[in-house]
């Protein structure tokens, strides 16, 4: 079976044809920066047309609350401003293909999953480090989605009780501390400002700033996977995102992780899907989902 699968992120959208885990005819565009759902169902809508008769199920990773084809936003800031997206029936205005949605995060987990020896390691995590910060978990094996779609948004979880107000309206989210969006606003502030890629490039050169401002969003990071395995016994934490995969972030994780006491220790590495896994997550789980 052929699957489209498309990953909404908060900047960007990746589609491919997807079959037996392997990718063809990525491509990859801007998320539309206004809360108009008519230019995001304009933009899936050009999308799916460009990959017509050539697919037969369409599933979709998507960053927000997915529940019952509905997107709401947690962080509408992450989406230009976009609270709300009817994105079953958007995808159902273009095909009549079997459609299914997942979480963003969720679906990174889910493909990530493969990779580990599930005996060893029932207690799972993904933490995607990306415009904001996201999370799927795994418990005694299954992808926890919750009754609502929530389960997993740990990037809302409390960072600093006198951290900036994050776009959910909770003051001090790790989101608000440690995500893309949270680098760019700070970096935005500086003499001469720059984007967050360019933050990595100057940490990189040793520029106190710079550094300053990866080594607080690595902390925040560092105190996330803590939190998850002291709260549920998680064995492995994977990282995602174009930050959290950004050169030099995950050993700064590990070293703020590995300064804990052994309690809170656990395996850490990267995502081997790397950008992709959202893409293999959603078309796995949509397999997985059919009658
Ligand atoms: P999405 O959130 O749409 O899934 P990404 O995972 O690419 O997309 O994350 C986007 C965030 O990562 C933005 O805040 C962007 O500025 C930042 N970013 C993009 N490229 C890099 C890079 N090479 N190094 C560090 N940060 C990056
Ligand atoms: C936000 C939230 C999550 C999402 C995470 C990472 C919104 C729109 N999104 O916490 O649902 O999984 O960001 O998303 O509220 P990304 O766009 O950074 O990949
Ligand atoms: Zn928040």
């Amino acid at each position: 079976m052929r699957c489209l699968a498309i990953d909404i992120g908060g900047t960007k959208i990746a589609a491919a044809l997807v079959e037996n885990r392997q990718l063809s005819q990525r491509l990859q565009i801007t998320t539309p920066q206004d809360d108009s759902a008519q230019a995001m169902r304009e933009t899936l809508g050009k999308l799916i047309q460009s990959y017509e008769g050539q697919f037969d199920y369409v599933a979709v990773a998507s960053t927000g609350i997915i529940n019952q084809g509905v997107l709401t936003a947690l962080n509408p800031n992450n989406l230009g401003g976009l609270a709300h997206f009817p994105l079953k029936d958007s995808i159902a205005d273009y095909t009549d293909k079997p459609i299914y949605l997942l979480n963003d995060v969720q679906a990174a987990a889910f493909a990530e999953y493969q990779f580990v020896d599930q005996k060893q390691t029932p207690n799972f995590a993904f933490i995607t480090v990306s415009t904001g910060v996201g999370g799927g978990i795994i418990l005694n094996g299954q992808l926890q989605t919750g009754l609502n779609g929530i389960a997993g948004h740990i990037g809302h979880t409390l960072a600093d009780p006198h951290g900036d107000m994050c776009g959910c309206g909770r003051r001090g989210c790790v989101e608000a501390i440690a995500s893309g969006r949270a680098i760019e606003k700070a970096a935005q502030q500086w003499e001469t400002p720059c984007s967050p890629k360019e933050v990595f490039e100057r940490f990189r050169k040793n520029d106190e700033k710079a550094t300053a401002l990866v080594h607080r969003s690595a902390q925040a990071i560092a105190d996330l996977v803590a939190n998850l395995v002291i709260s549920l016994d998680i064995q492995h934490v994977v990282i995602g995102g174009s930050v959290g995969l950004a050169e030099g972030y995950l050993p700064l994780v590990d070293q703020y992780l590995m300064d804990k006491p052994h309690f809170y220790h656990c395996q850490l590495s990267r995502a081997q899907y790397a950008g992709d896994a959202g893409l293999i997550g959603a078309a796995s789980w949509g397999a997985c989902h059919m009658g």
